[in-house]
């Protein structure tokens, strides 16, 4: 069966779009998803809108169902290449063993109050934006992404990153980041999200959300995390290595 991800996976343009991720924070492929791919997401979505009524939908790991249409991409063997290659630059470690992680967000626009200019740092290192229904009109009505990329570095220690997350991923912070970022019509930190394209960013150290989208509209994206950043870290070793041994404790 032929690869759903239309940009064949090469080491050559892989090391282009890490390059391109380092200096401008962003790498799109552009047309990635066909026509086709994509009709079939949107009914999909359609579907699972007509399901649950308009309301916000967020789907974690749709890819695990084997019927699922969002399935065909994560076991894309060009698209799971990009991420690998990425991630393995981005942490220079081996996250050949990293299950992929993958979130179907449906935000109508009536219901984007509290999911528009939520700033967050996602905890993979590498993210790839997959649009779906993106609303036409003006950014700020459009929900389109808006990000400062590669804000930080990976933090060595976790408790470093989790008192940044604490500081910066509340309502407060949250206010002042969108004032400094959108102000004076500013357009600098918003990325247009075309359907067909795939954008890949340093989700771990690149300060994230999406802008409001118009009430009469809905906004679909797929997203995809992967890679550790904190892979040799002691607490999430220790972490692990506790719910390993609650886990041989239960089952013995
Ligand atoms: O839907 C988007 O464009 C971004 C969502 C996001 O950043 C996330 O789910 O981590
Ligand atoms: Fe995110």
């Amino acid at each position: 069966m032929a690869d759903v991800f239309q940009s064949t996976f090469s080491p050559t343009l892989a090391d282009s779009c890490f390059e391109q991720l380092e200096r401008e924070g962003f790498c799109c492929l552009p047309d990635a998803i066909s026509p086709q791919t994509l009709d079939a997401f949107r009914q999909e979505i359609k579907r699972l809108v007509k399901l649950n009524g308009r309301k916000f939908l967020f789907l974690m790991n749709p890819h695990k169902d084997q019927d699922s249409v969002f399935q065909s991409l994560a076991s894309s063997k060009n698209f799971t290449k990009f991420l690998l290659h990425l991630s393995n630059l981005g942490t220079k470690t081996d996250n050949s063993g990293f299950e992929l992680l993958n979130v179907l967000r449906v935000v109508p626009g009536d219901k984007s109050a509290g999911q528009a200019l939520n700033f967050h740092f996602d905890a993979e290192v590498v993210t790839a934006l997959v649009p779906i229904d993106i609303p036409e009109g003006p950014p700020e009505k459009a929900g389109h992404l808006v990000a400062i990329p590669n804000l930080r570095k990976i933090r060595k220690f976790v408790l470093h990153n989790m008192l940044e997350k604490l500081l910066l991923q509340n309502r407060i912070a949250g206010k002042l980041i969108s004032w400094i970022v959108l102000r004076n019509k500013n357009e600098k930190y918003i990325y247009k999200l075309k359907p067909g394209n795939v954008y890949f960013f340093w989700g771990y150290r690149t300060l994230h959300a999406n802008l409001p989208v118009d009430p009469k509209e809905t906004r679909s994206t797929l997203l995809f995390h992967f890679g550790n950043p904190h892979k040799n870290s002691s607490i999430v070793k220790f972490i692990k290595n506790r719910h390993y041994r609650l886990d041989v404790a239960q089952k013995t």
